[in-house]
């Protein structure tokens, strides 16, 4: 391969993020590793031979695309994209592509798990065990919480939501659901408005991507709607969730307990969820094994593959799909 044509594919990657992608980019691709504060920083001829951007969990922002002028796809590790200005990207004809699909087993096991772990105190009752309490002080209070006849209510039937729903009917609880549309292919209740599915529910499951529109939608209101037996659980974007009421309503008994993967300022979590001992909260692993965070980087790989091959990608976000239709 001439030098031209390697450089017309040349790839920058994120410096940060799943390690295995990036070298595996690297062995495959001629790759410039950094951040995006670093492409910024680089000469002119340097940031117009990059064709593509791995980002590994790096912000994409509309600047970052302007500075690279022969830029043509954006290739993003997650499902979740909020971290790209995907709509800036389609204004510019650079076709963004994310990981959806291959983690939504692994993310609904875990949103499972967080939920018996908050209703049970589970990660509690270990550090008991561990802290030698059982023989010194008996056995761990019975958990004042049990899915037992619940009503869950899930915010974001989508891929993950509906992989959750299925685990959920497993164990005979009531099912309700919203999203902006209904979904023809369900029996479950659908709830035009947030509110009326929180009314309906005392459990909570948001697996909304983190947009404008969902920004603090589960607020103040949302919650104490939820009752005082009410819990919720947030595997979707930590932006979706006012955390200052959550802590307030944790503390005052406004609802009972809430399991959290994801926060709004990552990794920073807010003091009063820290201090709430009704709160379970994870360092977003939800995704986090080995074999599903290979399968996203593998779609990294493909769609940037599929790209400077054929000029098709596997998975567009929705933003971009236009740019690839019909190819
Ligand atoms: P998806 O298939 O697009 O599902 C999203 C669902 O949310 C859709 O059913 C959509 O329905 C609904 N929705 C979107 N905007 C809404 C709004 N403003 N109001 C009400 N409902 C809305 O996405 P997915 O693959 O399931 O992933 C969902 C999100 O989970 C990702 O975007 C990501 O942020 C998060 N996630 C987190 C982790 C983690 O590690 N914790 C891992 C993977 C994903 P309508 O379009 O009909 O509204
Ligand atoms: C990952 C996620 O933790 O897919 C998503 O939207 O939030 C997670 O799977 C994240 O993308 C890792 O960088």
């Amino acid at each position: 391969m001439s030098e031209r044509e390697r450089s017309a594919r040349r790839v920058a990657v994120s410096r940060r993020g799943h390690g295995w992608t990036r070298q595996t980019l690297q062995d495959r691709f001629d790759c410039v590793v950094g951040e995006p504060d670093e492409l910024m920083a680089m000469d002119e001829a340097e940031r117009a031979s990059i064709a593509g951007f791995a980002t590994l969990m790096s912000p994409v922002d509309a600047g970052l695309i302007d500075a690279l002028p022969n830029l043509k796809i954006i290739a993003s590790f997650g499902v979740g994209y909020d971290h790209v200005d995907a709509a800036h990207a389609a204004q510019r004809g650079v076709v963004v592509t994310h990981t959806p699909h291959v983690l939504d087993d692994e993310v609904a096991d875990t949103a499972i798990g967080l939920l018996l772990n908050t209703l049970r105190e589970l990660p509690r009752a270990e550090i008991w065990l561990r802290m030698g309490k059982w023989s010194s002080e008996g056995a761990y209070p019975l958990t004042p919480l049990t899915l037992r006849d619940r009503k869950v209510g899930i915010f974001g039937l989508g891929r993950i939501g509906m992989a959750v729903a299925r685990r959920l009917e497993g164990f005979g609880v009531a099912i309700h659901y919203h999203n902006r549309s209904q979904r023809d292919d369900v029996a479950y209740p659908y709830h035009a408005t947030l509110a009326s599915l929180a009314h309906a529910c005392d459990t909570l499951i948001s697996v909304v991507p983190g947009t404008a529109q969902t920004r603090h939608a589960i607020d103040a209101d949302i919650l104490a709607r939820l009752g005082p037996d009410g819990v919720l659980v947030n595997v979707g974007r930590g932006s979706v969730v006012d955390e200052t009421a959550l802590g307030e309503a944790l503390r005052a008994g406004t609802i009972a307990a809430a399991g959290l993967d994801v926060f709004e300022d990552e990794p920073n979590v807010p003091q009063a969820l820290l201090d709430a001992p009704n709160a379970c909260l994870l360092p977003h692993v939800a995704s986090a094994s080995v074999h599903t965070r290979q399968a996203m980087g593998q779609l990294v790989i493909d769609n940037l593959a599929e790209w400077f091959e054929r000029g098709t990608v596997r998975t567009p976000v929705p933003e971009a799909a236009h740019l690839v239709e019909g190819r």
